[in-house]
């Protein structure tokens, strides 16, 4: 897998050459490089924002050294890449949006602030042979000033799933969200540790019945934390009381 990212902040990225790409990066299963998005910028001041057209707070950034960007950026056809673009305003970031992507030969992430890109960036590229689609990414319901951040975030959900990438593939499937539920608790030795002990079904051997208690742990921990992730018939909420006339 091939993984672009172009920011004005390239510094944000130094983790990519740490533990978790690094690895698979010296393994020859990724290959990365970040672009500083100033690069493009013809001006003397090499300008990346400007005011937003109509009016409110905050700047936009410009298109021109994005278009400059992403025409040096994307792959040369046939090639296709996908643009993953993080903002608070995309779509919710996803286990199955992280599986999507980690099929996916080539990405590149454009990362800008929180106000955002002029959206005819995205619009133009859309429409582009080079670009197979263009998908705007959100981590949650809350505001970063930057997509960096969402950006590594992003590629260590994907690149822990490339083929070859985990040493135990059993772990990938037993965690969070990969059956639709938050994970039970987990425990390791010593069986007692101050005043708190181990669940004793866990010391008990019985693989059935540890299997029926961790089921029924993170179906109780998702309906408390996560409710939204159940069924509606599971959170209790398919009826309601009708009240008296
Ligand atoms: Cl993906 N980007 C930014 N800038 N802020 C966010 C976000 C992304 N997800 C939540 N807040």
């Amino acid at each position: 897998m091939r993984l672009d990212y172009v920011t004005i902040f390239p510094d944000f990225f130094a983790p990519l050459s740490l533990s978790l790409a690094g690895k698979a990066v010296d393994s020859g299963l990724l290959s990365v490089a970040v672009h500083d998005l100033r690069t493009w910028t013809t001006d003397r001041h090499r300008t990346v924002d400007d005011t937003p057209y109509g009016g409110g707070a905050g700047m936009v950034m410009k298109p021109e050294a994005w278009g400059a960007a992403l025409d040096a950026v994307l792959p040369a056809p046939p090639a296709r890449a996908t643009l993953v673009v993080p903002t608070p305003s995309g779509r919710p970031f996803t286990q199955a949006l992280a599986r999507d992507l980690a099929g996916r030969e080539h990405l590149v992430f454009a990362c800008g602030r929180y106000e955002g890109i002029d959206q005819r960036v995205l619009d133009h590229a859309a429409t582009r042979a080079e670009v197979d689609e263009v998908v705007e990414v959100s981590l949650g319901d809350y505001v970063l000033n930057g997509g960096e951040v969402a950006a590594l975030a992003i590629t260590e959900a994907v690149v822990r799933l490339l083929p070859g990438f985990m040493g135990n593939a059993s772990s990938l499937v037993e965690e969070s969200h990969e059956d639709g539920l938050l994970e039970y608790p987990v425990y390791t030795k010593p069986s007692s540790w101050r005043g708190h002990e181990v669940p004793p079904v866990l010391l008990s051997g019985d693989h059935g019945r540890i299997a029926a208690w961790r089921r029924e742990q993170a179906l109780e921990r998702t309906a408390r934390r996560r409710p939204d992730l159940l069924p509606p018939t599971a959170t209790g909420t398919d009826w309601t009381i009708v009240p008296a006339t």
